[in-house]
Formats: C-alpha cells, sequence, structure tokens
C-alpha cells in the first residue's frame, strides 16, 4: 500500500490512499490526523484500509496537489555506503580520503542530519543548489520512513542535495554542503514495508534533464548497499529519540563524474523500484 499527502482540490491538506491513478482520502479520525499518526499505529496498513472503507472521496491524480510526504519527523542521512560513493568522496576531498576509506569499511556508519521539514521539497517542488556553490548533484537514495518508535514501516525515495566543492574543501564543513533551504527532496509517497520488494531486487535511477535533453543518467541497486537496514538504523536510534518519527536516506550509489555539475533550469528524475518517481525542478540562490 502507497500513502501520500495530498491538496484536494477544496484546499484541503490530507492523508490519501493511492492506488494507480487514483486517491483516496483517509476518513477523518480523532486519532489519525496526520501521516506520522497512521505510521505510528501498530499496524499502519490495517488502519488505512479502515479509514479508507468510510472515506468521503477518491480523486484522479490531475485533481490533488501531492505534498511533500512528511509531517514534523527529522531527516537524517547515511553516506558512504555504496563503493561508488567511497570512490568518489576519496576523489573529491585531500584533506579527507583516508576519512571515507576508513568509514566505509569500518563498523560505525556515517549519519548526518539532513532536513527539517520545512527544507524539504516534494513532488514538482524545486530543490536548490547553494549561492555559494559552484559544484553541485543529486544524489538519489532509497529512504527509510521509521515511526516514533524507530521501527521501520515504509520506504520513499530521497535527494539528497550536496554541494561537491564545499564538502570537499574540508570536511568539516559538511553540514553546510549538506543542509540549507530545499537540500532534500522526498516523495512522491511511501509505500508501506510490506509492500517493497527485497532490497536487492530495487533498483534506483537518476536522470537529469537539460532544457529538455538528458545530460545524466546511472543507475544502481539495494543489491550495492555495503550495509544493512537494521545496522543503519541501530545505529541511529543509539541515545537518539525520535518523537515524531526520523526519515533516514541510505546514502548514494549513484555518482556523476567530476565534470558534471547541476545548473538552475535543470529536471531531476530518481526513480526507485516500488515506490515511484520523484521529478523535481533546481533552482539556485
Ligand atoms: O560524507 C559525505 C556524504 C556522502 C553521502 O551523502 C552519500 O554517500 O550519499
Ligand atoms: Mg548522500
Amino acid at each position: 500500500m502507497k500513502l501520500a499527502r495530498i491538496q484536494t482540490p477544496d484546499g484541503r491538506l490530507a492523508v490519501a490512499r493511492v492506488d494507480g491513478d487514483d486517491f483516496t482520502v483517509l476518513a477523518a479520525s480523532d486519532r489519525y490526523e496526520t501521516l506520522a499518526d497512521v505510521l505510528d499505529a501498530d499496524n499502519p496498513r490495517a488502519v488505512a484500509l479502515d479509514l479508507v472503507s468510510n472515506s468521503p472521496s477518491t480523486y484522479a491524480s490531475g485533481e490533488v496537489a501531492l505534498l511533500p510526504p512528511i509531517d514534523q519527523q527529522e531527516v537524517w542521512a547515511a553516506g558512504v555506503t555504496y563503493r561508488r560513493s567511497q570512490t568518489a568522496r576519496m576523489e573529491e576531498s585531500e584533506a579527507a580520503a583516508d576519512c571515507y576509506d576508513r568509514v566505509y569499511n569500518s563498523p560505525r556508519p556515517e549519519l548526518f542530519f539532513k532536513a527539517t521539514p520545512h527544507r524539504v521539497a516534494g513532488p514538482g517542488q524545486p530543490v536548490r543548489i547553494r549561492k555559494d556553490s559552484k559544484w553541485n548533484v543529486p544524489e538519489p537514495e532509497l529512504t527509510l520512513v521509521l515511526n516514533s518508535r524507530v521501527e521501520l514501516v515504509g520506504f520513499t525515495v530521497g535527494n539528497d542535495m550536496s554541494s561537491r566543492d564545499i564538502e570537499g574543501e574540508n570536511p568539516l564543513y559538511l553540514p553546510q554542503a549538506k543542509l540549507y533551504n530545499g537540500c532534500c527532496g522526498l516523495g512522491p509517497w511511501i509505500t508501506l514495508a510490506g509492500a517493497m520488494p527485497p532490497v536487492e531486487e530495487i533498483g534506483i535511477r537518476l536522470t537529469v534533464r537539460r532544457a529538455g535533453e538528458t545530460v545524466f543518467e546511472g543507475s544502481t541497486s539495494g543489491a550495492q548497499l555495503a550495509r544493512t537496514f537494521d545496522d543503519l538504523i541501530g545505529y541511529l536510534a543509539r541515545d537518539n529519540s525520535f518523537p515524531d518519527g526520523v526519515f533516514l536516506l541510505t546514502g548514494t550509489g549513484i555518482v556523476p563524474d567530476s565534470d558534471f555539475t547541476l545548473l538552475p533550469g535543470d529536471e531531476v528524475e530518481i526513480d526507485i523500484d516500488g515506490i515511484g518517481v520523484l521529478v523535481n525542478p533546481v533552482v539556485q540562490g
């Protein structure tokens, strides 16, 4: 089952079940007002089915606006979880090449705070390049959706927008390279965990278009992810609580060659098996 946050034609914000091109609003309930409330249920699928069965309205895709599938959750990210990311990071940073090599091979993963909800772009909303950066890439990442008990309840598509020049200049600049307005794309909706294929069968594809032409295309698979979900979640949850739940981007396995940078006006498309396609225009400043 897939769950989205939508705006209905009469302007209401709602949680909806996605079924092909149809969006069925979950009936209003005191207990389950937000997407996070449904994800926090012992059985989110059963709750959604129950609320859908009392639903007043179903809309076609053209009638609703899709919103980022996030309420008040924090957004975190893992880094250097694919061999391709380790190689790219070692190329971009003289100062930190050894750090990236060591973190790829260490039991403790790299985890960093990525975004608050207001910095997240949903489907069709712009992701940003910082004004003070000249070398930028999208990072297409399978994203775990965790409830307030830090249980894995779903998956979505994530874009960990990154300023490679800032990140490469000094590893202590990582928060500035990663966390700024419009730094993260999430969407188009959440696929509940039971409906996802096994991780090794999940294909991840990135396309960047400029003036209608494809200027970058790449793909990878969850089979290349060097860490397990349990491993990443276990480290994230150590001495850490998430009363509203948390999203965890699991790292990129697709990094364009070093002569590629995103430009304002580009369009980024990320397609992940079992979830769907997230498309965002790119703006700068
Ligand atoms: O340390 C750099 C961040 C790496 C990253 O975001 C990734 O591998 O996806
Ligand atoms: Mg990343």
